[in-house]
């Protein structure tokens, strides 16, 4: 066994949306392991908060505003990364929304925007990353699934369209660029304790937590949230050396959710 096989060294990796939440997680994992790192927010006041974040835990991450959606905004970014760097070697496509929105009262402009975001994106920054993991004859992409690429629950109709569908693109960006020795594997969270979940965890006018809290603990065997940090080690092992032979994957990291039918009523 190749010990080292786990380490980045000379790497540079993409996280989308990571100036903070699971991408800055994943991103800081990467740098320990020995990447260099570059990452994208919508708004600069955020990638720039997203850049002292990271220069406070000693990591020199690479900031810039870009817009997923945009595709002339992806290429200028990966343009410019190749010109820096000559190589791009990861690519996480992190960045995501979600509206939780009953199916019935939901525009149908709100539900593109979901699939703009969790869908069109990661096929926007693929595509754009390919030609140059093609080239250089080895490339990462590490789509960030969900739950809600396997489950369904009220309010979330777009949000699991979207993620069901990236499992897919995943299998298909496998079966399309393998050969190309191109590994694309996903990892699909459980509940983690980030902004996105934050209104599931809101403390209530009586100081009670909100009922979410009890009912995901509830269907989780590991009895808690996870934390964007439970999210490293399988981020470091799919970019890595170590995973070369894992294609088309979703590695969920849900603290046993998906194995659960669920505690019987006392
Ligand atoms: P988060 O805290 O809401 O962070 C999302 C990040 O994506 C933010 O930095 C955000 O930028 C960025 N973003 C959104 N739209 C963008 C766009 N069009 N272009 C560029 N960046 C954009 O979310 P998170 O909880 O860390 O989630 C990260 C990923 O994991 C998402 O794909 C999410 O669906 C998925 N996920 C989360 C959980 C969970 O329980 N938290 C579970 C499973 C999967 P701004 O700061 O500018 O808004
Ligand atoms: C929701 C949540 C989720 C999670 C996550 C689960 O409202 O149910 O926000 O969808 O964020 O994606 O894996």
């Amino acid at each position: 066994m190749n010990t080292n096989a786990f380490r980045l060294d000379g790497k540079v990796a993409w996280i989308t949306g990571g100036s903070y939440g699971i991408g800055f997680a994943i991103a800081s994992a990467y740098a320990q392991m020995g990447a260099k790192i570059v990452f994208n927010d919508l708004n600069e006041d955020k990638m720039k908060m997203g850049v002292e974040s990271y220069k406070k835990i000693g990591i020199d991450a690479k900031g810039f505003v870009c817009d997923v959606t945009k595709e002339e905004q992806v290429v200028a970014l990966v343009d410019e990364v190749i010109k820096e760097y000559g190589h791009l070697d990861i690519l996480v496509n992190n960045a995501g929304i979600i509206k939780r929105i009953p199916m019935t009262e939901m525009k149908a402009e709100e539900y593109r925007q979901v699939i703009d975001v969790d869908l069109v994106a990661p096929f926007i920054c693929s595509k754009a990353v390919i030609p140059h993991m093609v080239k250089q004859g080895h490339g990462k992409i590490i789509n960030i699934c969900s739950m809600m690429s396997e489950l369904g629950r009220e309010t979330v109709s777009a949000y699991a369209a979207a993620k069901g569908g990236l499992k897919m693109l995943t299998r298909n960006i496998c079966s399309e660029y393998g050969e190309a020795n191109i590994q694309c594997n996903g990892i699909g969270p459980g509940y983690i304790a980030t902004p996105q979940t934050a209104p599931l965890r809101e403390k209530q006018p009586d100081g009670s937590m909100h009922p979410f809290d009890a009912f995901i603990r509830a269907k989780t065997p590991a009895n808690r949230w996870g934390t964007p940090e439970d999210l490293q080690g399988p981020a470091v092992f799919l970019a890595s050396d170590a995973s070369n032979f894992v294609n088309g994957h979703i590695l969920y990291v849900d603290g046993g959710i998906l194995a659960y039918i669920g505690k019987q009523p006392k």
